[in-house]
């Protein structure tokens, strides 16, 4: 017999499962889509299958669905697959929940011992014809670009060595190359982390390991045209806590941050480490190097921003101080200095950056990202995030900041940013964002907006026509990098 989900907020309201795989034919658009936007847009995010062994879960341990959205021609069609991950057929045998709670294999059913526990529920990304679910907390799975079949676990033909691969790779624009990371990478809460170079053909051309100072949860990283960095919160794993059925992560106030950064050139023997009070650091919008100095523009909170993340001296999540802006960490790898600068950017509440991947590891005038407009309602009841009534453009070289408010009960997730052709300038294009609307039917929309002028509003609206739970990461592959992926 069937557990239901509980009546928890990650279970019910706008957070629902879902568990719908479909295909929809040519959605209703209201308004015209540019003819020009050819391409697909592929999201990844958790919708769990199985009501949680421990009574209740946390959003981001929900099972990974990828969506896709076919735009050509002005139509737009859409299709949805779980992800068949080890832990999905284990758990489709067995009709229940065998893995246990977030990155905690000790809250298992006996049963999955040493089985893959990875969910395959953050990004979807494509490089080197290959369509790639992630999570950090295991390897990829690939998945067949037009179906969304699962193709299975991903180790570069075993030459991959790390247990984990990061949900944030990145591609270089220049060179084609994917450059990830993963930490956690010998197994659960030790200090290995792992480089990796992809070159733009998918040949993993080279895997350096070295020790981190901590375990820490890092999310993200930054690559400029010159740098890798790895960024260290003391958001950290205590085996012992798991053990006793506790959490993966705490955060820990009385720990530094720590930055490394080497050469892409150079080996993880040239890491330098620099230094900072405890902070949270959140994602990453870019990053650019010139010479010795190193630039990074992220996401930094004074403490933890994640609410179902626990303090580990008791002290409760506050809202103020886990508060993300955009800030520029400047560091000088021509002095001796453990320190480095950062200077806030914007005041405002915002996070889930997006930029022009054309611009990507070089200085870059535009990003896109959710914003918390506080004179604007705010409406997050029933659903995962943080109240996203807004969409934002910053210029990073004036210090503007455009915006398009999404309306009342309706947040925005991730902003996607498509150039409007191969070569047009910087910024020129559009922004797809799906909205959830929790009022009514609850349904989604994908707006279409003019990237340059968003504050005018969508030119289209797609609906879909059920509600699709919200996604964490998402990415777009044109029909021209698909069709040659296809004929290749
Ligand atoms: C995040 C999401 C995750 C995760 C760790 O948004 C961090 C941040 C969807 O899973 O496992
Ligand atoms: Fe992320």
């Amino acid at each position: 017999m069937r557990t239901p989900f509980p009546a928890t907020a990650t279970f019910t309201g706008f957070n629902e499962p879902r568990r719908i795989e479909a295909e929809v034919f040519d959605l209703d658009v209201e308004g015209a889509i540019p003819k020009d936007l050819a391409g697909t847009f592929y999201r990844c995010g958790p919708d769990p299958r199985f009501a949680p062994r421990a009574g209740d879960d946390i959003n981001i341990n929900g099972d990974g669905m990828v969506t896709m959205f076919r735009f050509e021609g002005g139509s737009v069609d859409f299709k949805s697959r779980y992800v068949r991950t080890e832990k999905y057929q284990l758990e489709t045998a067995a009709r229940r929940a065998l893995f246990g709670v977030y990155r905690n294999p000790y809250t298992d059913d006996p049963s999955v011992a040493g089985k893959d526990r990875t969910t395959a529920n953050t990004n979807v990304v494509f490089h080197a014809n290959r369509l790639l679910a992630l999570k950090e907390d295991g390897l990829p799975y690939e998945l067949d670009p037009h179906t969304l079949e699962t193709r299975g676990r991903f180790d570069y033909g075993g030459k991959l060595k790390s247990v984990t691969h990061t949900a944030h790779p990145k591609i270089d624009p220049t060179t084609g190359e994917l450059i990830s990371f993963g930490y956690e990478a010998a197994g659960l809460a030790t200090l290995d982390m792992s480089l990796q170079h992809v070159d733009a053909g998918g040949q993993l051309i080279r895997e350096e390991f070295f020790v981190a100072p901590y375990c820490s949860f890092q999310h993200d990283f930054a690559v400029s045209r010159d740098h890798i960095v790895f960024l260290l919160m003391p958001t950290t794993a205590d085996d012992a806590r798991m053990r006793a059925g506790g959490a993966h992560w705490a955060f820990e106030t009385t720990r530094d941050v720590q930055i490394g950064i080497m050469r892409r050139d150079a080996s993880v023997n040239d890491i330098r480490w620099y230094r900072a009070p405890a902070q949270g650091i959140g994602h990453v919008l870019n990053a650019s190097s010139d010479g010795d100095r190193v630039s990074v523009d992220l996401f930094i909170s004074e403490r933890n921003q994640f609410p179902f993340i626990a303090n580990s001296d008791g002290a409760p999540f506050d809202r103020e101080k886990g508060t993300p802006r955009l800030t520029r960490w400047s560091f000088d790898l021509g002095s001796k200095s453990e320190a480095f600068d950062a200077k806030t950017l914007y005041p405002d509440f915002m996070e889930m950056p997006a930029l022009d991947a054309r611009y990507a590891m070089q200085n870059c005038r535009y990003g896109f990202c959710t914003l918390v407009d506080r004179t604007k309602p705010v409406d997050v009841s029933g659903t995962i995030g943080l109240g996203w009534n807004t969409i934002a453009r910053v210029n990073l070289q004036t210090g503007a900041l455009d915006r398009f408010y999404v309306g009342e009960k309706t947040t925005a997730q991730e902003p996607l940013f498509v150039p409007r052709s191969a070569d047009s300038p910087e910024g020129d294009g559009y922004l797809l964002v799906v909205v959830t609307r929790f009022a009514g039917e609850m349904r989604s929309e994908i707006l279409v907006l003019d990237a340059e002028h968003i504050e005018e509003g969508p030119i289209a609206k797609v609906r879909i026509p059920f509600r699709i739970r919200g996604a964490i990461h998402g990415n777009w592959v044109s029909n021209v990098v698909l069709q040659a992926a296809a004929n290749s």
